[in-house]
């Protein structure tokens, strides 16, 4: 523009001089030259000027502006090339600051941010194209704030994370020297433990571990796991997986090591196993199958399932995993597969609002009228609300399907114990069921996360009903012997808060109960819930402390030891890792930026911008 107009005036001039006498061509030439004093001193002066510079200067070479897969918030497409370059480069830093918060960029990271950002500039200022691969490797170095590992400030607390994180490591060090690259460890028979949920997979408790051992800086043990998921995770297995348990242990695990140490390892395991679980979708309505046999893909649903149905907790709850998934890989196939799910739910018709446990993946019906907030129904109802946080609040259909299931739940389900204890029950076709599971414990926390966003004037409600859950759930722990709840816990015939048959008195180092003290702690920093985490910990260690690991135990009403030996890979997963950050600092994976998945697999929130890729790559 600034070369045409000042050419232009050149051959104006030039063509009239003939005519003009001395001192109006001396005139024209102080006009001329003010002219181009003015178009350089745009070009170089005005606040503006790098990209004016950049864009009279450069080629105007497309440049790819998306980095999916780091984890960053990919530049806007619109606009000039090199506005997309300049829109990247702030976006990297803001992706940066959004995944960690403004406060914990560090110097290191700032630096490796910067370095990205300069090999970008350099790139483009030399007209070369970018090189992605360069950038991301750049980008992936990131590492969780360092706020992360600094020491909470009180020194009983401090103590008591310390506590936390010894018994990782004894968890772990039992597992490595008994069971290595087996499922779980059998900690009283010092073997490895095979449980039927995963088919011939192997090392559940390695990949559930992963970021755990991240979290609590045990990094010589995550450099071993590592090794073994380099090395050994072997997805090509003749074997039937259930869909569920595969997702949320395996691809929650590899997704979440994934984004907190930027491996490209991770990122590939967990698309190459969410392809091999994808013929599980392929059934008449697109509701999964339970199992798949990870060779053959070969699909089909618990015996034991009313009328051949899919179960509610386990369809329900592939959703935040499977967005990542096409997050992660760009390919929005993934998405797809829960994004069906999620429309044949809304299609149905509710008994009361309510959603039934069974549901057919052949004719799309629901089974028995079973509804639980507790097993077979619990993480549907999780991974609705946190579908919505991890949509950066984008996702209203799950935003409204959470609350008007709650409106129902609460209307329905809930109720008032003689002594005044509130509780969740179980619905049996309109008959309620007074009794609630250990399962169902993890509600406190879920109510908590969804209380800020709630319909009109309900916030202040669902923390309250929240705190009363909690109340409610400590007490199945209060009353037992042990200090430990047992798996579920009943308020009929004269039961208040305690299991009165012998089949559900046991307890296997499951976290819901202490999962919602740490987030009760973060939204109230009510101190009691920090104290009854710490009752947690200590009954863990007096009862379910063995010589080579944890263990579960059969009834919590008795302190004789009757040890079920097996350590569960959700203990190291989710017990630990919630109780560790119950004891630490809010920065540590904060609700601003994470969501957990439901084995506490933290996964970040996908920015507004980022949807907007994803949504373009599926036109
Ligand atoms: C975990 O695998 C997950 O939390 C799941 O949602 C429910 N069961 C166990 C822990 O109890």
């Amino acid at each position: 523009m600034i070369r045409k107009l000042c050419s232009g005036s050149g051959l104006g001039l030039g063509s009239r001089s003939g005519g003009v006498r001395l001192s109006q061509r001396f005139l024209l030439l102080i006009l001329l030259s003010a002219l181009i004093t003015v178009c350089f001193g745009a070009i170089f002066f005005l606040p503006d000027s790098v990209r004016l510079r950049r864009f009279f200067l450069l080629p105007t070479e497309p440049q790819r502006t998306d980095i999916a897969g780091s984890g960053l918030v990919p530049g806007p497409a619109a606009g000039s090339p090199h506005r997309q370059t300049e829109a990247h480069i702030g976006s990297v830093r803001r992706g940066q600051e959004d995944r960690f918060g403004k406060s914990s960029v560090t110097e290191q990271m700032l630096q490796e941010v910067t370095e990205g950002e300069q090999r970008l500039i350099s790139a483009s200022e030399s007209g070369t194209e970018v090189n992605r691969a360069e950038v991301e490797a750049s980008n992936s170095r990131y590492q969780p704030p360092l706020e992360a590992r600094t020491e909470p400030v009180d020194q009983d607390v401090r103590s008591h994370r310390e506590k936390v994180k010894e018994m990782m490591k004894f968890a772990w060090n039992n597992y490595k020297q008994y069971a290595w690259g087996t499922n779980e460890l059998k900690p009283l028979s010092k073997n490895g433990h095979a449980s039927g949920l995963f088919g011939g997979l192997l090392g559940a408790t390695i990949v559930d571990s992963l970021d755990t051992l991240f979290i609590m800086g045990l990094q010589e043990e995550f450099r071993e796991a590592k090794e073994w998921v380099e090395n050994n995770l072997d997805f090509n297995v003749n074997g039937e997986v259930s869909v569920f348990e595969v997702t949320i242990r395996f691809v929650g695990g590899l997704l979440s090591a994934y984004y907190l140490t930027g491996d490209e390892l991770f990122k590939m395991k967990s698309i190459e196993l969410g392809e091999k679980l994808l013929p599980a979708f392929n059934t008449p309505t697109g509701i999964p199958w339970a199992l798949i046999n990870l060779r053959s893909g070969v699909g089909r649903n618990w015996g034991w399932a009313s009328g051949g149905s899919s179960i509610l907790a386990e369809f329900g709850t592939l959703h935040l995993e499977f967005m990542h998934l096409s997050e992660v890989s760009g390919n929005p196939k993934f998405a797809e597969k829960v994004m069906t799910i999620r429309k044949v739910l809304n299609r149905l018709e509710k008994p009361h609002g309510l959603y039934p446990n069974y549901l057919s993946p052949v004719t799309g019906h629901w089974g028995q009228h079973h509804v639980s907030i507790g097993g077979l129904g619990d993480s549907f109802y999780e991974y609705l609300i946190k579908a919505w946080l991890m949509s950066d609040k984008t996702d209203e259909e799950a935003k409204t399907m959470y609350y008007e299931a709650l409106q129902a739940i609460e209307t329905n389900l809930v109720r008032r114990s003689a002594s005044g204890l509130t509780y969740i029950a179980e619905w049996r076709g309109g008959i309620l069921d007074h009794k609630m599971g250990h399962l169902a414990c993890f509600s406190g926390g879920m109510l908590a996360m969804g209380a800020d966003d709630a319909p009109t004037d309900q916030s202040k409600h669902y923390m309250e009903l929240a705190a009363e859950i909690t109340i409610t759930c400590h007490e199945s722990y209060r009353r037992s012997a042990t200090k430990l709840g047992p798996e579920a816990f009943r308020f009929d015939g004269g039961a208040d808060a305690v299991a009165t048959r012998m089949n559900d008195k046991y307890y296997i180092l499951r976290p819901e109960v202490v999962e919602t003290y740490m987030h009760m702690w973060r939204f109230t920093h009510d101190p009691r819930y920090r104290e009854w985490g710490w009752e947690a910990v200590q009954a863990l260690e007096q009862h379910c402390r063995v010589d080579a690991g944890f263990s579960g135990i059969r009834d919590v009403y008795s302190t004789l030891p009757h040890h079920d030996d097996v350590q569960q890979s959700f203990f190291l997963a989710e017990t630990l890792k919630y109780l560790y950050m119950l004891f630490s600092e809010d920065e540590l994976l904060s609700p601003e930026h994470w969501v957990f998945n439901t084995e506490a697999h933290p996964l970040p929130v996908i920015r507004r911008n980022t949807q907007e890729q994803v949504i373009t790559n599926d036109q």
